[in-house]
């Protein structure tokens, strides 16, 4: 048997109930299947794969807060420091009522490889808990969160581990965080990322992931000469990706048809107004039912469905596997050419192998949405050095940065046989150097 399959049987015995992470363990290691077997002699001495799929630590512990009636509610809350290998733990914190450990191994999992294609120095981690944050006054997410940092400020540190946000992490939780932080470790260090401007944040990262998802959408297109202006795009999800992937794509000239969120979707022909939708989930943390009232010529419908609309581009910009087999052939059918993942592998393996078997250019979440954790790091090194950049000194380096990943997954593919398909692309670009830093490293 071949070392890639070995190792894939041992994660699913191993593994054997976290479905997301043996979906996302498969992925790559298939992908990487020409590269381990020009290696396999060493890989396989070293295990080296054995000790890529095991998690470097993983914390669990209890959250235990106190409601607005006085009411103890219980929590658990994870962190999963996956891979320092070429740098301390990188990776944000998700708050929802699906979280448990398979989530976040699958998320620090790809974190690994994504944070390497930044080119910046981090490691792979990720952490949350299923806390909901929906519905809970401010006092008592921040009862919550103190409560979290209070057991998670143990393991965390600037040059160790450095959290940020993801689902239902956003400013407000990153900011009583890490008040909590500072106030147990007497610290004031950028332990976390997505901070506030007034204490050490960086601009440009609330836009980051969602403008870079753009930047290499719209470089990948150029590859394969097309431009993005003028094209239709359907957008899922209408959280910090979705809104900023929305904005970015309508200053580059495309026109942004839908969003959606858990419980139903917008159809707007207009063009959404990001504005609306900011006040409705930024501001009121309420429903897209309410899109409606903003703009009286749009459809709201309960359900799935966001991936029906006829589109040239689709950016899935929600959580994982919410683009499904089904959803992939409407869209081919629908004539779509590419499809990018704003969210964290959204795509299923079956609806991402149709959509490239059908010729659609396809950029997977660890290349396409790495923009925000890469000007996470720019974050780090302005708190490294106490100063903050410009907003436009920002944008320009995580420009530069999404172009570079676009042409380096783009090469790799090509050079290893595969030309465009960028799910191997990134995987192997990706690969490549956490594997040279772990075998210089030595046996750890
Ligand atoms: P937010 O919490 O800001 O927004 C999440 C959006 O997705 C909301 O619209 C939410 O709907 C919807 N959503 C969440 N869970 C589900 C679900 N189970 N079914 C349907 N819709 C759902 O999160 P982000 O925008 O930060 O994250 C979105 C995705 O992008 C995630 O996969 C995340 O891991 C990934 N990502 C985020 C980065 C970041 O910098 N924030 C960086 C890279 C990737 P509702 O409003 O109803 O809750
Ligand atoms: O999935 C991700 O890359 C994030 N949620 C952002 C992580 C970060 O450290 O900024």
């Amino acid at each position: 048997m071949s070392y890639v399959d070995e190792v894939i049987e041992l994660v699913e015995k191993k593994n054997a109930s976290e479905p997301e992470f043996l979906q996302a363990v498969k992925e790559v290691l298939e992908s990487l299947r020409v590269v381990v077997e020009a290696n396999e002699d060493l890989y396989r001495r070293e295990a080296l794969l054995e000790r890529l799929v095991e998690p470097e630590r993983q914390l669990k512990f209890r959250v235990p807060w106190v409601d607005d009636k006085g009411q103890v509610q219980v929590n658990t809350g994870y962190r999963v420091q996956f891979n320092s290998a070429i740098g301390p733990y990188k990776g944000g914190l998700r708050l929802h009522p699906s979280v448990n450990i398979g989530i976040i191994k699958f998320l620090g999992f790809e974190q690994i490889f994504k944070n390497s294609l930044t080119s910046l120095p981090i490691g792979g981690g990720k952490g949350g808990s299923d806390f909901d944050p929906k519905g809970k006054s401010d006092r008592e997410v921040m009862a919550f969160c103190q409560s979290f940092m209070t057991e998670l400020c143990k393991y965390i540190g600037a040059d160790t581990d450095v959290p940020a946000g993801d689902i239902g992490t956003g400013a407000r939780e990153i900011g009583y965080m890490y008040g909590q932080y500072k106030r147990i470790r007497g610290l004031s260090e950028g332990v976390l990322t997505g901070k506030g401007l007034s204490y050490g944040g960086s601009l440009a990262r609330t836009e980051a992931t969602g403008y870079g998802l753009l930047y290499l959408t719209k470089e990948m297109l150029k590859l394969n000469g097309q431009d993005i202006a003028g094209k239709t795009v359907a957008v899922s999800g209408s959280g910090n990706v979705a809104i900023y992937a929305t904005q970015k794509a309508q200053q580059l000239g495309a026109k942004v048809v839908t969003l959606s969120d858990s419980t139903g979707w917008v159809y707007d022909p207009d063009g959404i107004d990001v504005a609306a939708v900011k006040e409705i989930k930024e501001v009121k943390r309420a429903r897209l039912t309410e899109y409606k009232n903003y703009r009286p010529n749009a459809e709201y419908h309960e359900g799935r469905g966001v991936w029906s609309v006829k589109v040239d581009i689709a950016l899935p910009c929600a959580t994982q596997n919410e683009l499904l087999l089904e959803d992939a052939k409407l869209l081919v059918a629908n004539g779509v050419t590419a499809v990018a993942e704003g969210a964290n592998m959204p795509t299923t393996l079956e609806a991402t192998k149709y959509l490239q078997d059908n010729g659609v250019l396809f950029a997977p979440g660890k290349a396409a949405n790495a923009g925000g954790v890469a000007t996470s790091a720019l974050e780090m090194s302005q708190n490294s050095e106490r100063l903050s950049w410009t907003f436009e000194e920002v944008d320009t380096k995580l420009q530069t940065i999404m172009v570079n990943i676009c042409h380096n997954m783009s090469d790799a593919a090509e050079k290893y046989g595969m030309k465009g398909n960028y799910v191997a692309g990134a995987n192997i670009a990706g690969f490549e150097k956490v594997a040279n830093a772990m075998l210089a490293q030595g046996v750890c």
